[in-house]
This record gives C-alpha cells, structure tokens and sequence, in this order.
C-alpha cells in the first residue's frame, strides 16, 4: 500500500500548470447587493415570454390587402428593430454585464438575462412576423437592404462602438493590464458611455421603431403583430430603467470637469444619431407620407432616454399622435387576457412596472441639468 502511494505522487507535477486564484465567489441571493437589482430580477423573469406564445396566423387577412408602401415601410422597420436587437443581444448586455466588478452577481445575473431576450426572443419575434407575412425571396431582399442602407450602418456602428470599446477594456483590464497604461477613469469614462448608448438604443431607437407597429395596433390592424410588440416594449422599458440606472452610479463617481466632458461627448452622439435617424425615417416614412409624426416620436423618445441616464430633455414638448401614445401605456395592455393568445398560453402573472416602483431609498445621482 506505501509503495503504491509512493508512485503516485511521484505521477503528480512538482508546479501546478498555474496558481489557482482564490478570489472566486459565489452568487448569495440571500444578500441584495443593492436595493433594486432584485426588483429587476423579479419584474425581468416574470415577463419571460417567447415568441412562439403568439400566432401571427390572423394578421395575414390585413396584411394581404395592404398596399406594397406600407407592407415595404412596416417591413423595413421591423428590421430595423431586428439589427439593433441582434447587437444588444450579441455584445452590447454582454460586454456591460462583464464590465461589472466580479462581486455582482445579481447584476450580472439581471443583464445576462436580458441580453437572452434581446436576440433569442426580440429579434427571433421580428422574423416570425416576416416568415409570415413575407415570401423567402422577400425577407433575403430586406435583410440585404439592411447590410447596404448607410443610416442604419451608421447607427449600428455609433452604438456598437462603444461596445467594442470597453470589450477591449474588459480584456485588457483582466488579463494584460501591466502592459497597457490606463487607469481606473479611463476604464469607468468606457463603461458609462457603453451604458450610455446602451439606453439610447433601448429607450430612444427601439421606442421609435415602436411607432408604426402600435399606429396599426391601435386602429386595430395587424393585432397579432401589434402583441408582440407590446411585449417586447415592456421588455425594452425595464432594460433602459436598469441601465440607466447602473450609468447614473457611474456618472457620480466623476468631478465636475469629467462629468461636462461627458456630457459633451454624449450630447454629441445624440446629435449624431439624430442625424442618421432622421434620415433612415424618411427613407422608411417619406412613401407612406408619416415622416413628420415619427419625427415627433423620435425626439420624445430621445428625451426620455437622457431622463433614464439622470439628465433633463433636450427636445421641447411636442403632441405625439394619441393612437401611438396610447399603445404606450403597459397598463392597457392585453398580457393578462386570454383573447390575443395561441394555443400554448398559459396565464402569466406579471404586472406592468409603474412609475411608483421606481422609486428606491437611494438618493438620486447626479447628472441634473
Ligand atoms: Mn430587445
Ligand atoms: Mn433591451
């Protein structure tokens, strides 16, 4: 028996292959990390939906007889939809997710899951509806004039930007710090401004996208459709709330003079992307004679994007169309009904997020004004 436990250690290498790091800790759900994060646990996991909930079956009798501008213009904008959704899901909720100091847990958590929604269920939703209503040949032509329209190349490219940014962050900041000089600002200054464009993306460009769909929705048109984007813009509401709110941490942790720096720097992309939306929209609307309206929309939704990031409204007060406005309202949705719903619904017990779940005992941070 000693000789045989003899040979065996002398099998075993003298060094491990590398020092095993003793610094791993667990998730401890029985500690909240922060006073919301298990808020947007629950309210995220409790509006877990998937797009096969809904049949688009009954749309396709409006669908048919609507006229080729409009079946073109609501087509392209759902692809839109479907470009950005595929980002947010591929890098954008996973890059802020990893950004996060390693004792998160219920942070990470929170973004991972919803990183999960954006591409498997938002994005897979979008092409649901064209396999629907759209031949093959179809839907390849709309995909490619995705990849050829510069508007939305632009916008990907603004948004995505940032993502790669602090992906190379990340990176750097775990494994090969001691040969890249940036400090702990530079790294916080790249995870905002991911943060940042991140909820321009959730509560500023999807919104906007979310104009034609509940314009046909709330005259009773494409319902099925319509469904589907009530889901997904209760989805995109929390994403930008709990975005908003981890950048609005940030934010506080820098003086005065990064804080204006920043501010600039983000006033700057807003313009930016303004400019590239404005033109994707009348390249989508100008045939369909609705650019003006989305117009509208977009700049309400801009402005409620800088209220998530902590900041005042850029955009004056302008009347956004009340059929619109109206399907914005996560209180009048139908999610608790069974009229709207296929065969494999089973009754979800969820309720929408009021104003008044908002409101935390944290003090609210900077960035007024
Ligand atoms: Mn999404
Ligand atoms: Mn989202």
């Amino acid at each position: 028996m000693a000789t045989k436990k003899e040979t065996k250690k002398k099998q075993q290498p003298k060094k491990p292959y590398f020092e095993p790091p003793l610094e791993f800790s667990g998730a401890n759900w029985n500690e909240n990390e922060d006073p919301y994060t298990q808020f947007f646990y629950e309210q995220n996991l409790s509006q877990f939906w998937r797009p096969e909930d809904i049949s688009l079956q009954p749309d396709l009798n409006v669908w048919q007889i609507l006229p080729e501008d409009v079946k073109l213009a609501y087509a392209r904008n759902l692809l839109v939809l479907t470009f950005l959704d595929t980002y947010q899901g591929d890098i954008g909720m996973p890059v802020v997710s990893r950004s996060l100091d390693e004792r998160f847990h219920q942070r990470k958590a929170v973004i991972n899951f919803m990183a999960a929604m954006e591409n498997a269920v938002h994005a897979k939703s979008y092409s649901n509806i064209f396999m629907t209503y759209m031949s093959t040949a179809e839907i390849e032509e709309l995909f490619n004039w995705g990849e050829k329209n510069e508007n939305l190349q632009n916008i990907m490219s603004l948004i995505v930007g940032t993502y790669e940014v602090l992906d190379r962050y990340n990176y750097l900041r775990k494994y090969d710090q001691e040969h890249v000089n940036f400090t702990d600002d530079d790294f916080l200054e790249a995870q905002w401004k991911a943060m940042t464009a991140s909820v321009f993306l959730e509560t500023w460009l999807f919104y906007s996208g979310f104009y034609y769909p509940l314009y046909f929705y709330g005259q009773g048109k494409l319902m099925q459709a319509g469904e589907i984007i009530n889901l997904i813009l209760r989805d995109e509401s929390i994403h930008g709330l709990y975005i908003g709110r981890l950048a609005q941490e940030i934010f506080e942790k820098f003086d005065d003079q990064k804080q204006e720096e920043l501010k600039g720097w983000m006033f700057n992309l807003l313009h930016k992307l303004y400019k590239e939306q404005a033109e994707l929209v009348e390249t989508v609307y100008d045939p369909v004679e609705l650019t003006h309206d989305v117009k509208v929309f977009v700049r309400y939704n801009a402005n409620k994007a800088l209220m998530n990031l902590g900041f005042d409204a850029v955009y004056p007060y302008e009347d956004v169309n009340p059929v619109v406005l109206n399907g914005l309202n996560t209180e009048t949705k139908t999610m608790d009904n069974f009229s709207m719903k296929g065969n494999g619904y089973q009754k979800m017990k969820s309720e929408s997020v009021k104003d008044q779940d908002f409101y935390f005992e944290v003090p609210k941070v900077g960035g007024k004004k």
